[in-house]
C-alpha cells in the first residue's frame, strides 16, 4: 500500500476526517465562490449549519451546467496567480468545462493517483506506459504524475500521437510491464499485435493494464486480459473532480475504492434527488474535500453505479463503487423503453464469434429504429452465409430479451468500425432534428 495508515484507517475516524474537512471545505466554498454563496443564500443556507454529514444532504448539487454557466474560470476559489494547470473536457452542447489547478492540486492528485496505482498493483520497478491522451484530457497527465510519483518507469506514450505500430513496438522493445488506456484501445492493440504475429505471452511482458474513461464489460475484461496476458484493473474519474484516480479496483477487483480522504461519495436517485442507502443503484454524487482551486459540493456525476460499504478483503476500509453501469443521461429511450448501452455490450461480448467493436446507431423512421452493428471474428467472417445469418438471428434475439425492444442486426466484417486511440464512439443518435 502506498499509505498504510490512511487506506485501512477506521472507518470512525475517516468519516471524522471527512466531518472536519466537510465543514472547511463549505466554509471555504462560501467565501471564495460567488457561485456558491450565491446557492447557499438561495437555500437559506449559513456554513455553520453543516455540523453533520447528514447535513451534507442540505448542500443543493452542482450540475455540468453550473460549470458552464461560469464558463471559464467563474467557479474558481483561487486566483488566476495561484492556478498552475488547467484541464478541460468538450461536451455535446459545445461550451467545454474548464478545471483548474493549484500547485498543490496537482501533488495531491499526484499522490492520490500513486495510491490508486500501487491499490491495483504497481510498483516502483514497473515501466508503465501510458497510452492514455495528454493534453486537455486529464488521463494522460494523471496517469504520468502518479506514475512518477510512485517511482515506477513512465513511457508518456500517449493516445492519438503515437501510431499503434509504434506502441506495439515500444510494448515489446522496452518491456512495459504495466499499460494504461482505454478499454477499447487495449482491444485494438491486441488486433494490430495480432495482425503483426504478436504472441502476448513470448513477445510482451505486461502484468497488469489499468483501463478506464469508458464503460467497458467483465466479458470486455476477459476479452483484453487473454488477449495481453495481463491483469485488468478498472479505474474511474472525471475531469471536474480532478480525473482519474477517483476510484480503483484492489487485488479483489469487487468494485473501485473511494478515496474518503479526499471524497465524499453519496448515491442520489436521478429524478427526485432524495439520498439512497449503500446497496442502491442510483447517480454517483461526489464532493472534494482537499481541492483548493475548484473544490465541488454534491457534483452530480450522470454515472449511474452502487455503493458498497462492506469491508473488503484488502484490507481497506474506504467505500467501494461497482463499475458503472452507465450513465443516467446516456440512457436511449427507443419507442418509450429505456435501453442503456452497457445492456447492449453485456449481450454481445457473450456470444462467441461476436467481435470486439460494435456501433449502435438510432433512427427515426416514424417511430425510433435500433440498430446494432457489430464485427464478427475472422474466422467467423470466413463461415458460409447461412451460419452467419444464424448468427445474427441469435444476436437479434438475446438482444431482444435483455432490452425489451427489437434492435435490428448488422454483422460486419472485422477491422470496418472506426477504431480511436481515446474513448470509442458507440453511440450514433441520428433522431435528432427529426419528429
Ligand atoms: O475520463 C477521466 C479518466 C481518465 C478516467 C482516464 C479514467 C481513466 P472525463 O473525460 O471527464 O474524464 O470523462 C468522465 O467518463 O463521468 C464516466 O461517464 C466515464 N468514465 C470514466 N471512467 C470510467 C470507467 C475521464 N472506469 C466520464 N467506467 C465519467 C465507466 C467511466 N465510465
Amino acid at each position: 500500500m502506498f499509505e498504510p495508515e490512511i487506506e485501512t484507517m477506521p472507518v470512525k475516524e475517516l468519516k471524522e476526517l471527512q466531518l472536519e474537512r466537510l465543514k472547511a471545505t463549505v466554509k471555504y466554498c462560501y467565501e471564495n465562490v460567488p457561485f456558491y454563496r450565491k446557492k447557499f443564500k438561495e437555500a437559506e443556507l449559513r456554513p455553520e449549519d453543516i455540523k453533520s454529514l447528514e447535513d451534507l444532504a442540505k448542500i443543493p448539487f452542482t450540475v455540468k451546467d453550473d460549470l458552464r454557466d461560469h464558463y471559464p474560470y467563474g467557479i474558481l476559489a483561487k486566483p488566476l496567480k495561484e492556478v498552475v494547470r488547467f484541464h478541460s473536457s468538450s461536451g455535446t452542447t459545445g461550451i467545454p468545462t474548464v478545471v483548474g489547478y493549484t500547485k498543490k492540486d496537482i501533488s495531491t492528485w499526484a499522490r492520490l493517483m500513486a495510491r490508486g496505482l500501487a491499490t491495483a498493483g504497481v510498483t516502483s520497478d514497473d515501466i508503465v506506459q501510458v497510452a492514455y491522451g495528454y493534453g486537455l484530457f486529464t488521463g494522460g497527465l494523471g496517469f504520468h504524475y502518479g506514475c512518477e510519483e510512485l517511482g515506477a518507469a513512465t513511457i508518456p506514450a500517449g493516445g492519438g500521437i503515437t501510431p499503434t505500430k509504434r506502441q506495439i513496438q515500444i510494448l515489446k522493445d522496452m518491456h512495459s510491464t504495466v499499460l494504461c488506456c482505454t478499454p477499447s484501445y487495449a482491444l485494438y492493440l491486441a488486433e494490430e499485435a495480432r495482425k503483426e504475429g504478436i504472441d502476448p505471452e513470448r513477445d510482451f511482458s505486461l502484468r497488469i493494464g489499468i483501463f478506464g474513461a469508458e464503460p467497458w464489460s467483465e466479458a470486455t475484461r476477459k476479452k483484453i486480459e487473454s488477449a495481453l496476458n495481463l491483469r485488468a484493473h478498472d479505474v474511474y474519474g472525471l475531469s471536474e473532480i480532478w480525473g482519474p484516480g477517483v476510484g480503483m479496483e484492489c487485488e479483489a477487483r469487487e468494485g473501485l475504492h473511494v478515496w474518503s480522504d479526499h471524497f465524499i461519495m453519496e448515491v442520489i436517485d436521478p429524478e427526485s434527488g432524495e439520498v439512497l442507502e449503500p446497496g442502491e443503484k442510483g447517480e454517483l454524487v461526489f464532493t472534494t474535500l482537499t481541492r483548493e482551486a475548484m473544490p465541488l459540493l454534491r457534483y452530480r456525476s450522470r454515472d449511474i453505479s452502487v455503493v458498497d460499504v462492506e469491508p473488503c478483503e484488502c484490507g481497506r476500509t474506504h467505500p467501494r463503487m461497482l463499475r458503472v453501469l452507465g450513465r443516467s443521461d446516456d440512457m436511449l429511450i427507443i419507442r418509450g423503453v429505456n435501453v442503456f448501452p452497457s445492456q447492449v455490450e453485456h449481450v454481445l461480448m457473450r456470444i462467441p464469434g461476436i467481435g470486439d467493436h460494435y456501433q449502435i446507431i438510432v433512427d427515426r423512421d416514424i417511430l425510433d429504429v435500433l440498430r446494432v452493428k457489430v464485427e464478427v471474428t475472422p474466422e467467423v467472417f470466413s463461415d458460409k452465409l447461412a451460419e452467419l445469418e444464424a448468427l445474427r438471428r441469435r444476436v437479434e434475439e438475446e438482444l431482444a430479451a435483455v432490452l425489451n425492444v427489437g434492435a435490428k442486426v448488422e454483422l460486419v466484417e472485422p477491422g470496418t468500425i472506426p477504431r480511436t486511440p481515446g474513448k470509442a464512439q458507440r453511440v450514433v443518435d441520428l433522431r435528432k432534428g427529426k419528429i
